[in-house]
């Protein structure tokens, strides 16, 4: 018997990944409405996953591209300016009172300032970002390797998922969160970056940090992170499945 050759299983992959991309472009608003996405999505998400942690390490990395294929344009999307007077407070101070707090299930929590966050050893990469809406951009991100940090609090051995919570609430008040496993969180592309294209990130793309978990798509990107968590299991935050988008029926591996 003939095994495939990988580069047929790679293509078939792709093939598929692009399959559920298309059945996306509709765009998140429009097809978090539509009850068959998600169960349709269920299916998908298992393959992908699967799929693609057969054929990629836990390390592989994302592509990285030069500074002379940036985009020209990048979109800010979702919400690039958010409401909560909190946050809106701290724009105005510079982002000089803010601080990250990381917790949960870990040994030593902390909280770090944006000057300590870029005082530590950084990480610049070239990424293109993957929007499900069906636009992608180039840029180059600066940040603190999401791995670092977690060395300094020491995440207990229960603890399983690393979780984001951001500054904005939606209509409905509801917050948006992200989050990802272990391997994701300790590989090396994974950074809260603060920096974008050389500059301090924007408050339309997620100032004073957001997160580049650069093998995933767009919506996994959390912007206007607040505060950090390690725990055991997703289920009792939001609606259990992950994420803001994850609740609404997006995959939580939203593999790339
Ligand atoms: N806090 C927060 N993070 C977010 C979003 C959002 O609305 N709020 N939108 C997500 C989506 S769908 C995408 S495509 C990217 C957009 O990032 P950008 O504004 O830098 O393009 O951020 C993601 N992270
Ligand atoms: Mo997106």
């Amino acid at each position: 018997m003939n095994s495939p050759k990988p580069i047929d299983r790679r293509r078939f992959l792709s093939g598929a990944v692009q399959a559920a991309s298309l059945l996306a472009l509709a765009g998140c608003d429009s097809l978090s409405q539509s009850d068959w996405f998600p169960s349709l999505m269920g299916n998908t998400e298992k393959l992908t996953k699967k799929a693609q942690r057969a054929l990629s390490s836990k390390r592989a990395m994302a592509r990285e591209y030069t500074e002379a294929d940036r985009s020209v344009v990048f979109p800010a999307n979702g919400n690039s300016n958010p409401e909560n007077p909190d946050y809106q407070a701290m724009v105005t101070k510079g982002f000089a009172d803010w601080r990250l707090e990381i917790g949960g299930l870990v040994e030593k929590p902390a909280s770090f300032s944006l000057a300590e966050l870029r005082q530590m050893s950084s990480r610049t990469q070239t990424t293109r970002h993957d929007c499900v809406e069906g636009w992608s951009a180039i840029a180059t991100w600066t940040g603190v390797k999401l791995g670092d940090l977690l060395e300094h609090v020491q995440p207990k051995p229960e603890a399983r998922f690393i979780v984001f919570y951001c500054a904005d609430p939606d209509e409905d008040g509801q917050k948006y969160y992200e989050s990802v496993d272990f391997d994701e969180a300790y590989h090396p592309q994974t950074i809260l970056a603060y920096g974008m294209n050389g500059q301090a990130l924007p408050v339309a793309h997620g100032a004073p940090i957001r997160l580049r978990v650069e093998r995933q798509l767009g919506y996994k990107q959390a912007k206007y992170v607040m505060k950090i968590e390690a725990v055991e299991s997703l289920d009792a935050i939001g609606d259990g499945k992950g994420g803001y988008w994850e609740d609404q029926g997006y995959e939580w591996y939203a593999g790339i």
